[in-house]
């Protein structure tokens, strides 16, 4: 074993190192830097060519986040978040990533990254009680810890149509954009999917692009971003009294500060109602999660707001067979809810067309284009350069590309084929000393992410301080608290509208893949609350030895 502290060294051709880190995004970089301050040796293995994680692979155009980055950043170093500027309310992608280039540099962490190498297996040595691990350029890693910060939203999913390689024009996935710039200008783009990122890069396209055709399987609901430059005076009054912005984040049900209304709509008179939907609307973006306290409970509540935002849709497109081919019919939320600017407006443009391909699927990609039906019914549609939109294999996705091994030789993947098994969304029995960044079963994309992976980082530190100090080698969930923590997850979820469509937090979009709940929707302060008693309590629910 080698003891913290220890500079990597090669044995045995492996690279021997206290912890390896899969994934150089927010979670990789703050879990080195703070595995470096507690003084072990720590490496990232990151796929991509430089760090980012989702801000460097997604850089669709109109890519940027949808929580405010006043709050979607880091809080854990006060010089950090006093000196970084963010020009607007939501940050684009290349903004995110010039903060994330200046996180790299300012904590000197480049130097214990490895960029282009991808962890192929990472199999546990009961042995040595270490991980084996193994990556695309052929090296060997001996680590005591081995920690996946592989993201939530990583695995970009190209569905499996027929005929798919025959397109002879460009292809892309939003996921995974090209670094450079990619000009649709003079050409007919068909995109396909309307989730988040085709409602951020849609009306982009449509600016550039001679003829756009959107392939929309199922209509999602979206508010306005109200994205604007950010007044440096507002600036400076979040930044003279950070702490307290970051403390209300923390306070609320997903980790950053929606302002919530407590009161469910049950207890408002209507004019309350519509107030609260227009100051909603007003405000903008997920800000519409704090309107009403039992939206996601309850069905009346949440349609309340549907109607509003359907209402709001039939009012800016033009076409009213469009704006109902553009109405949600899912419940409110049980897609993640898009923020965007000026999407459904597009639809207005001559040289914009939306195509239901739910009533008529995709049957194929073409040489020029795709078919849609059959016999018939089939139509082909014409265009220049094919955008998939369509998603990620959520939460598994990344997890499931590595061979990762436990006790007995047991794998992840198989382990987790009926839906992934956790405690805490940190570990899995039978993987000992694994951990996941906010992994299936934490509140993760819930929540503001960058606050909810400070909260696992530093307790994945605090858990091996405690382990150094207590001279532990291994810590292990047990198998009763994981069946109590999966138990837990699912009855909050269903407790919930949430089940109640085909969005990734089930897995739904990945054909074949287990329907389950993934994510922790119990909300940030419970969440943290358990984890602190579980720790409290000597970390109740793992095995130390
Ligand atoms: P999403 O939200 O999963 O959206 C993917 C879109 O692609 C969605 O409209 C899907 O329709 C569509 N899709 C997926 N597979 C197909 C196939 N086979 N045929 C037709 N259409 C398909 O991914 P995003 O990248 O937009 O956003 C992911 C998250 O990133 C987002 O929630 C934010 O958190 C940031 P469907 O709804 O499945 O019918």
């Amino acid at each position: 074993m080698t003891a913290p502290g220890s500079t990597p060294s090669s044995s045995n051709n492996a690279t021997q190192l206290d912890a390896v880190i899969v994934g150089a995004g927010f979670a990789g970089l703050y879990m080195l830097h703070k595995l470096r301050e507690q003084g072990l040796t720590a490496k990232i293995f990151e796929a991509g060519s430089g760090p980012g994680g989702t801000w460097f692979w997604n850089r669709y155009p109109g890519a940027r986040v949808d929580i405010e980055s006043m709050q979607y950043s880091y809080q854990f170093s006060e010089e950090l978040q006093q000196e970084w500027q963010w020009s607007e309310r939501y940050a684009p992608q290349a903004e995110l990533l010039d903060y994330i280039n200046h996180v790299v540099e300012r904590f000197d962490l480049a130097k214990d990254i490895q960029f282009n190498t991808r962890l192929e297996s990472a199999i546990f040595d009961e042995g040595s009680k270490r991980w084996q691990a193994t990556t695309s350029n052929g090296e060997h890693i001996s680590a005591r810890y081995c920690i996946m910060a592989t993201g939530c939203l990583s695995a970009a999913n190209t569905p499996n149509i027929a005929g798919i390689d025959s397109f002879t024009g460009p292809v892309y996935h939003t996921g995974e954009w090209p670094h450079e710039a990619v000009d649709f200008s003079g050409k007919r783009v068909g995109i396909i999917g309307t989730g988040s990122s085709a409602i951020q890069a849609i009306p982009i396209i449509a600016e550039q692009a001679e003829h756009l055709t959107v392939f929309q399987r199922t209509p999602n609901f979206s508010v306005p971003a109200h994205n604007k430059a950010l007044d440096p005076d507002y600036v400076t009054d979040i930044k003279q009294n950070y702490a307290s912005l970051r403390e209300r984040g923390k306070q609320g049900f997903t980790g950053f500060d929606t302002q919530s209304n407590e009161k469910a709509a049950t207890e408002m008179s209507p004019e309350e109602i519509k107030a609260e939907l227009n100051k909603r609307w007003e405000m903008g973006g997920l800000n519409f999660y704090g309107g009403f306290a039992d939206f996601m409970i309850n069905k009346e509540t949440n349609d309340l707001i549907a109607d509003f935002v359907r209402e709001k849709i039939a009012q800016k497109v033009k076409n009213p067979k469009t704006a109902a081919l553009l109405s949600p019919k899912t419940v409110f939320a049980c897609k993640r809810l898009c923020a965007d600017t000026g999407y459904f407006e597009t639809y207005n443009r001559d040289n914009v067309t939306l195509v239901d391909i739910a009533t008529t699927p995709i049957d194929s990609i073409t040489e020029t284009g795709l078919r849609m039906g059959q016999g018939d019914q089939a139509q082909q549609h014409d265009f220049d350069v094919l955008v998939f939109a369509t998603g990620f294999d959520a939460m598994t996705g990344s997890l499931n590309k590595i061979d990762i091994r436990g006790i007995g030789g047991q794998s992840l993947k198989e382990k987790w084929s009926a839906g992934p098994r956790t405690y805490l969304g940190l570990c899995s029995a039978g993987f000992p000393n694994l951990f996941t960044i906010s992994g299936p079963g934490s509140p993760s994309v819930f929540t503001n992410m960058v606050t909810s992976i400070e909260q696992h980082v530093e307790y994945i530190g605090d858990i091996i301080t405690y382990m150094d100090n207590n001279h532990f080698t291994t810590i292990s969930a047990n198998n009763d608290a994981e069946d109590q923590w999966v138990n837990h997850v699912n009855e909050v979820a269903n407790a919930t509208l949430l089940n109640s469509c085909s969005s990734w937090y089930l897995g739904a979009n990945i054909p074949g893949k287990e329907r389950v709940f993934m994510p922790y929707i119990g909300g940030f302060p419970p969440y943290v609350e358990k984890c602190n008693e579980v720790a409290a309590k000597g970390y109740e629910g793992f095995t130390l030895s």
